[in-house]
C-alpha cells in the first residue's frame, strides 16, 4: 500500500467546544464554531498501513508517542481499517511547526493531519464528512481542522456519532483582510488538559447549564457576523464568547485557569487601542492556555503588533490569514 503525506492546520474557535455528551467518541454538549488557520502553523504526517508492522507506530516530533496520545491515533485508525477493510497496522509520523500542548491547538491539527493522511493511504475516497468524523474521534476540535475557512461543528443527535461532523459555513476567500495575530505568551504545557478541565466543568459549574441554554443564540448571531463580514458584531460576539468560556471555568470546582497577567494586559491593550479608534478594530479570544489569538483586519495587524510590542511577556507574534485547509503533499515530502 501507498505512504500518503498531508499537512493540516490549527483552527481557532470562536463559539468554544466545552463539554461532552460521550467521551469516548468526543460527541460535543453544544455546536462550535471556528476559523482554520493558514500554514504559518501546521502539523505535516505520513501515513503507511504494511503487513510489515507488527503494531501500530506513533513519532511525534522525531520521538516516540506516549501510551495516551498513541491510543487516541489508534481510535483514528481502527476507525479507517474498519472502513477501508484491511487489517495492516500502520506507521505514523507527524511534525509539527510550533510547541506541542502550548494551548495552539496542536491536537486539532493533529489528527487532522492524521485522519487525511490514514484514509488516503487506506485507499479510501472519504468526503469531507467522514474525514471530520474520523478526526473527531482522535481530538474532538481536530473535526473542524478537515475544512478550511469558516467552519461550524454540528453537535449531532445520534448516540452513534453519525451526525456529530464539520460543515463549512464560508470558504477561505470569504473575508480576505481577516487577520489573526496570535500572541504567544507562555509555550510550556498546560496543567489541566482540556478534556479533564470541561469534564470538571460540566460537574460542577452552575452557570454552565446557562451557557448551554443560550449558545445556540450566539452561534446564530457568529454564523449571521461571518456571512455579512460585520467586523463590529464578529469581534464584539468573539471577545464575548471567549470572556464566557473563561467565566465557566473559574466557575467549575477547583476552578480553572488558563489566563495569566500577560494574557489580562493583552485584554486591557485590545481594549484601549478600541477605545482610540473610536470602533472595534480588534477581538481577542483565548482558549485552554494564556496565548491570545487577535482578530483584526490587514490594515490594522501593524497597530496590533504595536500593542502587543508595549507587553514584555508576549514571547513571539505570529500573523495567520484564514486558511483553505488539509491537502496531500507529494512523495519527495514524505518524513520517512
Ligand atoms: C475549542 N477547546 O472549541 C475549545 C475551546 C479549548 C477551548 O476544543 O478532549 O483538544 O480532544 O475532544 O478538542 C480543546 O479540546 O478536546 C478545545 P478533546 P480538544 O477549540
Amino acid at each position: 500500500m501507498q505512504k500518503s503525506t498531508w499537512v493540516a492546520t490549527p483552527n481557532i474557535a470562536v463559539v468554544k467546544y466545552w463539554g461532552k455528551k460521550d467521551s469516548q467518541l468526543n460527541l460535543p454538549a453544544n455546536n462550535s464554531i471556528s476559523v482554520t488557520m493558514d500554514e504559518a502553523l501546521s502539523t505535516k504526517t505520513t501515513v503507511e498501513f504494511s503487513e510489515k508492522y507488527k503494531e501500530d507506530e506513533l513519532v511525534l516530533n522525531k520521538m516516540r508517542a506516549s501510551e495516551s496520545d498513541l491510543g487516541r491515533a489508534v481510535k483514528v485508525l481502527d476507525a479507517i481499517r474498519k472502513m477501508a477493510k484491511i487489517k495492516y497496522r500502520a506507521r505514523v509520523e507527524s511534525q509539527n511547526n510550533f510547541p506541542t500542548a502550548a494551548g495552539l491547538a496542536s491536537s486539532a491539527s493533529g489528527f487532522a493531519a492524521l485522519a487525511c493522511a490514514a484514509s488516503d493511504a487506506a485507499g479510501l475516497k472519504a468526503s469531507a464528512r467522514q474525514l471530520s468524523i474520523f478526526a473527531r474521534l482522535g481530538s474532538g476540535s481536530a473535526c473542524r481542522s478537515v475544512l478550511g475557512g469558516f467552519v461550524e461543528w454540528k453537535a449531532g443527535k445520534k448516540k452513534d456519532g453519525s451526525d456529530s461532523y464539520a460543515v463549512q459555513v464560508a470558504s477561505n476567500n470569504h473575508w480576505p483582510q481577516l487577520r489573526n495575530v496570535i500572541a504567544v505568551v507562555n509555550p510550556g504545557r498546560k496543567k489541566v488538559g482540556s478534556s479533564e478541565g470541561m469534564e470538571l466543568t460540566a460537574n460542577t459549574s452552575p452557570l454552565y447549564k446557562e451557557r448551554i441554554r443560550t449558545i445556540g443564540k450566539t452561534i446564530a448571531k457568529m454564523k449571521r457576523a461571518i456571512i455579512q463580514r460585520d467586523l463590529q458584531s464578529f469581534l464584539e460576539l468573539t471577545m464575548r464568547e471567549s470572556s464566557h468560556l473563561h467565566a465557566v471555568m473559574l466557575d467549575t470546582f477547583p476552578p480553572i485557569i488558563y489566563l495569566n497577567d500577560i494574557s489580562r494586559q493583552i485584554i486591557e491593550g485590545v481594549h484601549d487601542l478600541n477605545a482610540k479608534k473610536g470602533r472595534l478594530v480588534a477581538g481577542y479570544t483565548f482558549d485552554a492556555g494564556p496565548n491570545a489569538h487577535i482578530y483584526t483586519l490587514e490594515a490594522h495587524v501593524g497597530e496590533v503588533e504595536d500593542m502587543l510590542s508595549k507587553i514584555s511577556g508576549v514571547k513571539k507574534v505570529i500573523v495567520c490569514k484564514v486558511g483553505a485547509g488539509p491537502r496531500r503533499l507529494p512523495s519527495s515530502e514524505s518524513l520517512f
